[in-house]
């Protein structure tokens, strides 16, 4: 019996600053109603899919910056989801700010939850490469303040048993690394989520942005295949305040291949019906690890954290 889970990879086109939660759930819930009609088990959203991408802007005051921020999951407003979720018999993946007191202090995170066909949450990851910059740059056309607004998250790359498999998640910039994959595929990992929100136009090297749709999927594509698993990345798309975000939502199966992509940069729905056992031919053969993989000769991998060139 195969082990087909049909995935609804839902791209959100912009957020306006002024858009209200309630607006925003209303378009997700509407995204979640057309995969429901379509007969998926599970909607992927993007990286802080509730409100527009503010890491854009230079905040002082920490009460405003707090109001992009979810003191609670769910909440009065992101309810009428958990709500669709379980009256549609859909789970999801969502991306969101989340601020929480934890071991008595206040902490602030680039989080995503998992979330079962019942609606109820059955896994939490919090982002851990915050890419970006701390203090404000006023030469940059736009910011990138993920490194002040949030902290490193500190709940590693777990896999939850999940619809069936085995699911992990990672939010955006996690995806260039390929730790990330890595360190999931040692957990058996057979579909990885991701969502981000990823600009055109990189401030400190321009000459990179001709490349941004290619190197989207260059990195998904390989951590896909190098670790046998289904990925599925969904982007916030198009010109949010001035600033234009790529798209290239996509499925991507375990062969590396992509099987469904975006063709809008706007609210936009692609499906794949993925079959988990699709990575059991990889996990046995070229990428077994427990055959293949010689952990002995990757000991800088933990213990180095910069590059340090060969002396001579
Ligand atoms: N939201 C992100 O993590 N964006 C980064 C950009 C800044 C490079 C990304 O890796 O797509």
């Amino acid at each position: 019996m195969p082990r087909i889970v049909t995935i609804g990879a839902a791209q959100v086109g912009p957020i306006a600053r002024q858009d209200s939660r309630q607006a925003v759930v209303a378009r997700l819930v509407a995204l979640m109603e057309q995969a429901a009609a379509k007969g998926c088990d599970l909607v992927v959203y993007p990286e802080l899919t509730l409100t527009t991408f503010f890491p854009r802007w230079f905040m002082a005051d920490q009460d405003e910056i707090d109001q992009f921020f979810e003191r609670a999951m769910p909440s009065p407003a992101t309810q009428p989801l958990f709500d669709a979720s379980k009256r549609l018999g859909v789970g999801f993946y969502l991306g969101y700010a989340e601020l929480i007191e934890e071991a008595g202090r206040t902490c602030r995170f680039n989080t995503t939850v998992l979330v079962d066909k019942s609606g109820g949450i059955v896994g939490k990851y919090r982002k851990v490469h915050l890419p970006g910059h701390a203090e404000h740059e006023p030469w940059r056309a736009f910011q990138h303040l993920e490194k002040r607004y949030f902290e490193i998250g500190n709940l590693g790359f777990g896999v939850n048993r999940a619809f069936g498999g085995n699911v992990g998640m990672c939010i955006c910039n996690d995806r260039r690394w390929p730790e990330t994959y890595r360190v999931m595929g040692l957990q058996d990992v057979e579909l990885v989520l991701i969502g981000y929100n990823t600009p055109y136009h990189n401030p400190p090297a321009p000459e990179h942005d001709r490349l941004g749709d290619f190197h989207n999927r260059l990195v998904m594509q390989s951590g896909a295949y190098q670790n046998a698993t289904w990925v599925v990345g969904v982007a916030k798309a198009g010109r949010e305040e001035g600033c234009d975000l790529i798209g290239g939502t996509c499925i991507i199966a375990p062969t590396g291949e992509i099987v469904a992509e975006a063709r809008s940069l706007d609210d936009e729905l692609v499906v794949a019906r993925c079959d988990l056992d699709d990575c059991v031919s990889y996990k046995r053969t070229t990428f077994n690890f427990g055959l293949h993989r010689q952990p002995q000769a990757y000991s800088l991998i933990v213990e180095r954290k910069g590059a340090v060139a060969p002396k001579g």
